[in-house]
């Protein structure tokens, strides 16, 4: 075991205290520093003396992602803006982007956690780890780049796209860890498939997989088809990039780094704080970062909190896999529906491809749910009623497990749009009705 997992593994009294301490230190230091909190503290009647527990955090504001839109770009800052080495920024689909911005001190936390992010999954110095997250003003790249360099590895920066040279270089170089979205190594997986390379026949070992939610479901189907280890890395911008927690071997939830991202589980609708295995919007509060430490911050992600140790060795606190956020619920015809709902189901049947896409329209105030899946090329190419007993066994499993009556239409194989970020899984046009 090296220093950083031992890092995972800390006592966790220890833990609480080292978290105290820097939440304090941070609550200062937001109060000085960032007008917009000494006028949030204020209003809330809250001093940084206040923050005697952990649990007094939750007298605290928390932050939205609007209060970043309406700083733009950089009036969140807590330290005076030449100390900033390194800026990113998520594209919102509306308006402007949500600026966040580094410290050298910032990077070089980030590029631990991604370290450690890795070394969970099983990666070593010794293994050639093939970036295929975006570069850019996205986190994903260079923030799995920064992580996998300080843990030795040989990095090649591929960046998102590009799907016949990513097939190339893992092959030539003999690339043994990927980084990208799921969709996207999905889509790998098949156009591997059409130009005859199996991934058992290269050195790829590991995938880190996130940026999006994605089923356990999913998990499996890929480790089936590529033979590969499949795990899952969350982060957000907000709080670093990549790496604010990911899971270990035993898949039953992610480990958050703690020591630098404290989280609480709020119920989304009353803002209470809600006790551990609880389901409800995850938020988290920046402790070591410098340049722009963000309190209390609405991911609007749901998941629950698990403080048992881990079987792994961990103590670090697990959040459960997002399977859904809070503002992507539909509702369509009074029931409620999370697009991951519908891959738990379509994942298991055969004959179907990891590859959907849900449109809701309205006509005359009628909802309806159309349900796109794209079908493997045998049952493609069989007869009219296999693809009807298809269909029907779609629609049926949906009508029972989600309670919902769709059309399922079955497209043809490569037909829907593949995404080399973030997958676009909702079509709907009822807003614009
Ligand atoms: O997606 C950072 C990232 C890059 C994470 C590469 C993992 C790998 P944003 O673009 O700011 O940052 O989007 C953050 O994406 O609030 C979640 O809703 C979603 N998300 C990220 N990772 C996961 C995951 C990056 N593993 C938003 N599972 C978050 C489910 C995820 N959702």
């Amino acid at each position: 075991m090296n220093d950083l997992t031992l890092k995972d593994c800390v006592d966790r009294k220890a833990l609480s205290r080292i978290q105290l301490e820097r939440l304090q230190q941070t609550v200062t230091r937001l109060y000085e520093k960032v007008p917009f909190y000494t006028k949030a503290f204020d209003e809330k009647g809250v001093k940084p003396r206040d923050l005697k527990t952990l649990a007094d955090l939750a007298k605290f504001p928390c932050t939205v992602k609007t209060d970043l839109r309406d700083h733009y770009p950089f009036g969140l800052l807590s330290v005076p803006q030449n100390d900033i080495v390194r800026i990113h920024a998520s594209s919102g689909t509306t308006g402007k982007p949500t600026v966040v911005c580094y410290t050298r001190e910032d990077l070089s936390i980030w590029a631990e956690t991604m370290c450690r992010t890795l070394q969970m999954g099983g990666a070593t110095e010794d293994d050639m780890v093939q970036v295929g997250y975006g570069y850019g003003l996205f986190t994903g790249g260079l923030g799995v780049h920064y992580g996998a360099e300080r843990l030795g590895c040989s990095v090649v920066p591929m960046g998102g796209g590009s799907t016949e040279k990513q097939l190339m270089l893992i092959r030539d170089f003999g690339t043994t860890v990927i980084c990208c979205t799921p969709s996207f190594f999905v889509h790998l997986i098949e156009e591997a498939e059409k130009i005859g390379l199996d991934f058992r026949d290269t050195k790829l070992r590991i995938g880190f997989f996130g940026a999006e939610p994605w089923t356990e479901e999913m998990r499996q189907l890929i480790q089936e088809k590529s033979g590969i280890r499949a795990y899952d890395i969350f982060g957000l911008s907000e709080i670093m990039g990549p790496g604010v927690s990911s899971d270990c071997e035993c898949h039953c939830g992610l480990h958050i780094f703690e020591d630098h991202y404290y989280p609480e589980i709020l119920d989304p609708n009353t803002d209470e704080v809600l006790p551990p295995g609880e389901e409800g919007e995850i938020v988290f509060t920046t402790i070591t970062k410098k340049g722009m430490p963000l309190l209390r911050y609405r991911t609007h992600d749901i998941s629950r909190l698990h403080y048992e140790q881990c079987k792994c060795g961990r103590t670090l606190v697990r959040m459960e896999k997002i399977r859904r956020r809070s503002d992507d619920m539909l509702i369509i015809r009074g029931v409620n529906l999370f697009p991951s709902q519908v891959e738990s189901v379509l994942l298991p049947i055969k004959g179907t491809v990891p590859h959907y896409q849900l449109v809701v329209t309205r006509t005359k105030a009628m909802d309806e749910l159309e349900i796109k899946v794209e079908v493997t090329p045998d049952v493609f190419s069989d007869e009219v009623r296999s693809l009807e007993v298809l269909r029907n066994k779609i629609a049926f499993e949906i009508k029972q497990i989600i309670g919902l009556s769709a059309k399922i239409t079955l497209v043809e194989p490569g037909t829907l749009e593949r995404s080399a970020g973030k997958a676009k899984r909702v079509l709907d046009l009822r807003k614009q009705a």
